[in-house]
């Protein structure tokens, strides 16, 4: 995949007094948003080379305290003309900083077409007194040109039944081209820490569910740019069952286990393929993870350290997208940096009937901590 060609860098500098809670607002803070762009898009400041990200709503969130249930509190502040912001009265804490999106258009270096590109600023930092300098990584972004894992509601409606039933992952076609679901596979990754996490040339599954047609190569099922394909765990209108959850009578697509004696309902199957799973595709309600590869490879690796079962290895050159959620940011990670850096989800409750959902569609970063954000609402299928 090609990386994005404009970058966006951070120069966080701290100001003023930053004192430890309890008092819970204790910090200020100061930064320049500058946008390095090799294209051209945005006037350059001729001393520092950089054009700065002006007049620019900037967004802080925070990583340990919620305004509202799932909801993390956020700080507001515009960029001033020289890129400047700065805030007072922040916690200490870890924050999320991002920048709105910018529609712009590039011409394209591979067609000599132009492209509508989105661009902006995203990072994260911790006002920290005792450090009293912020994390400066660097993030950059643009819209994937590809398929993406767009959102997961795994969470489970407001019940008290333990209803969960009502599922769903939504795919996006982020690129410029049709794509094709044929034979691409959606997996639901374990819930290991494997000790060579970071160095395998897999992940681990324990469900692989297929799309019908012929991988790499098939034509059968085309996705146009800008579509979105909602496949749900049973696609029924669950609401007739608990009044909290979801209609999904409409997706286009529904797993199905046709070992698991489930009711095959009018929606297209994206069908389990691992001959000792009976199970319907479920996901862990607060800590997991989706994978979605292109189906061409996969095979069944080391045994479950009780029972009979082995795990399935998805060799990584194969993998499209992969997502892992987790309600707590402190829990060790399941799928691999290389695929995704961090978790979806951070605070969103078993049972509170939100989803997570990337913060526009397509934002890929590979982090999952900066791309997606907790839905009260889901949104299946837009
Ligand atoms: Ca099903
Ligand atoms: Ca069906
Ligand atoms: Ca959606």
């Amino acid at each position: 995949m090609r990386k994005p060609i404009i970058t966006s860098l951070l120069l966080i500098l701290f100001a003023g007094c930053i004192e430890k809670m309890p008092t819970q607002k204790d910090g200020s803070f100061s930064y320049r948003a500058v946008v390095m762009d090799t294209l051209g898009i945005f006037e350059m400041d001729t001393l520092s080379g950089y054009a700065p990200f002006r007049n620019r709503l900037i967004t802080l969130e925070s990583e340990s305290y919620f305004s509202d249930i799932g909801q993390p509190k956020k700080f507001r502040a515009l960029t001033d003309n020289n890129g400047f912001v700065h805030l007072e009265g922040l916690a200490y804490s870890g924050y999320l900083l991002y920048s709105e999106f910018v529609d712009t258009v590039r011409l394209s270096p591979e067609t000599g077409e132009l492209d509508s590109i989105k661009v902006g600023c995203i990072s994260n930092f911790t006002v920290d007194p005792d450090a009293g300098t912020g994390n400066d990584t660097l993030y950059t972004y643009s819209i994937s040109p590809n398929l993406v894992i767009n959102e997961i509601y795994y969470a489970g409606p407001v019940n008290e039944a333990f209803y969960f039933y009502d599922q769903f992952v939504e795919l996006y076609n982020a690129s410029n081209k049709t794509m094709y679901l044929d034979g691409l596979i959606l997996c639901r990754a374990s819930q290991l820490n494997h000790p060579q996490l970071e160095t395998n040339d897999f992940v681990q599954a324990i469900y692989v569910f297929q799309f019908p047609g012929t991988p790499l190569t098939g034509t059968e099922y085309p996705v146009e740019p800008g579509e979105f394909v909602l496949v749900a765990a049973d696609a029924l209108d669950h609401s007739q069952l608990i009044d909290t959850a979801l209609d999904l009578s409409d997706a286009g697509w529904e797993f199905y286990n046709p070992l698991g004696g489930e009711v095959d309902n009018p929606a297209r199957n994206v069908t389990n393929i691992l001959p000792d799973r009976t199970t319907d595709f479920m996901i862990n309600l607060s800590h997991n993870g989706v994978i979605l590869a292109d189906g061409s490879e996969w095979y069944y690796g080391e045994f479950y350290t009780s029972g009979s079962k082995q795990y399935i290895h998805i060799p990584i050159h194969t993998v499209i997208d992969a997502v892992e959620y987790s309600s707590n940011s402190e829990s060790s990670k399941q799928i691999t940096a290389r695929l995704d850096a961090g978790f979806a989800g951070i605070g969103l409750p078993k049972y509170s009937g939100m989803s997570v959902e990337r913060r526009a569609p397509g934002f890929d970063t590979n982090n999952s901590r900066l791309d997606f954000v907790n839905r009260e609402n889901p949104t299946p299928g837009w």
